[in-house]
């Protein structure tokens, strides 16, 4: 007979969740699988009984995971940003680039439209060739239709720096209530109020994930020089380098460099991606010497 698998909804320290479709039950770790990163949201796991509790016995192997946030098996980020907090476009960048890598469809979802949209514009221009879409919503006026036919049908993870309304967000879509917190007016930051990943299933059926907001993203032990396969519009050029492959930093006749020049690409995009790959470049060359 084979195990019966149940997905991990959330976890409070070394307590689970887990769902088969109509039960959940609370369940521990033992042993190796009570390391951080193990069990995330998102898994499937068995159970069994062990001195008289249910335990988890083994984590079925990924589709794909994320570090921050901390998931697995998803099939599509929202990646939620507004105008206050203040966007960071490198976080928006490295978000894409490790959805890329895990073959994660992402969506940029501009929340808190009702307060401006002066940044669409923007986003749209450093963006449109590089995620699936682009929608303005307004978590605390419910109005977030447009981002209804990118989330149907699918396991789709809320995330962003803390402050952008992912709860609020989440909450308007599944009618729930989890808490919300406010944006500091002195720092300008949300203050981590969500801790710790949870997917919530709504009266309609969708499963969406409320998950803490970060500040910070780590480039990823890879080698730096595939970062522009991590950029579309970057691969769509690339035939045209006298270098194959080309980095589009320091090669000579390079025509990435040509279209930042003359205006087709993105400047600061570009600038950003230089600055990526020089981090890149450092966290892969201390990887290679340990
Ligand atoms: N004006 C406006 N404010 C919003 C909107 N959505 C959320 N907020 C406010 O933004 C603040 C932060 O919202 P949260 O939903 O807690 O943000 P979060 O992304 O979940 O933050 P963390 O859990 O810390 O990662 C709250 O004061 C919300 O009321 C919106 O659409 N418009
Ligand atoms: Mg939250
Ligand atoms: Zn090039």
């Amino acid at each position: 007979m084979s195990d019966k698998f149940y997905r991990v909804i959330t976890h409070k320290s070394n307590e689970f969740e887990i769902f088969d479709g109509s039960e959940t039950l609370t369940v521990k770790a033992r042993g190796k699988l009570k390391r951080d990163g193990e069990i995330l949201v998102g898994d499937f796991v068995t159970v069994e009984e062990k001195n008289g509790e249910m335990v988890i016995k083994t984590v079925k192997k990924r589709e794909n995971s994320l570090i921050r946030p901390a998931v697995a098996n998803i099939d599509a980020i929202v990646l939620v940003v507004a105008t206050q907090p203040k966007i960071d476009y490198f976080l928006v960048d490295k978000m894409i680039i490790n959805c890329k890598r895990m073959g994660i469809e992402c969506i940029i979802c501009l929340n808190k439209s009702d307060l401006s949209r002066e940044i669409f514009d923007e986003l749209t221009a450093q963006y449109k060739n590089e995620v699936s879409a682009i929608v303005a919503v307004s978590a605390l006026n419910n109005e977030q239709s447009e981002l209804y036919p990118y989330i149907k049908d699918k396991l789709v993870c809320f995330a962003g720096q803390s402050g952008v309304g992912k709860s609020t967000l989440t909450n308007s879509i599944s009618g729930t209530d989890r808490e919300v917190g406010k944006v500091s007016e002195k720092i300008g930051r949300g203050k981590n109020t969500t801790t710790s990943a949870s997917i919530i299933i709504t009266p309609s059926g969708l499963w969406i994930i409320d998950t803490p907001g970060f500040s910070m993203l780590d480039v990823f032990e890879e080698d730096y020089r595939t970062l522009a396969g991590y950029y579309d519009e970057y691969v769509s050029l690339a035939d045209g380098c006298k270098f194959h492959p080309c980095t589009h930093t320091s090669e000579p006749d390079c025509k990435v460099k040509r279209a930042v020049e003359s205006g087709l690409l993105n400047k600061d995009r570009y600038e950003r991606y230089l600055k990526i790959f020089e981090e890149q470049k450092i966290a892969y060359k201390n990887a290679v010497r340990r």
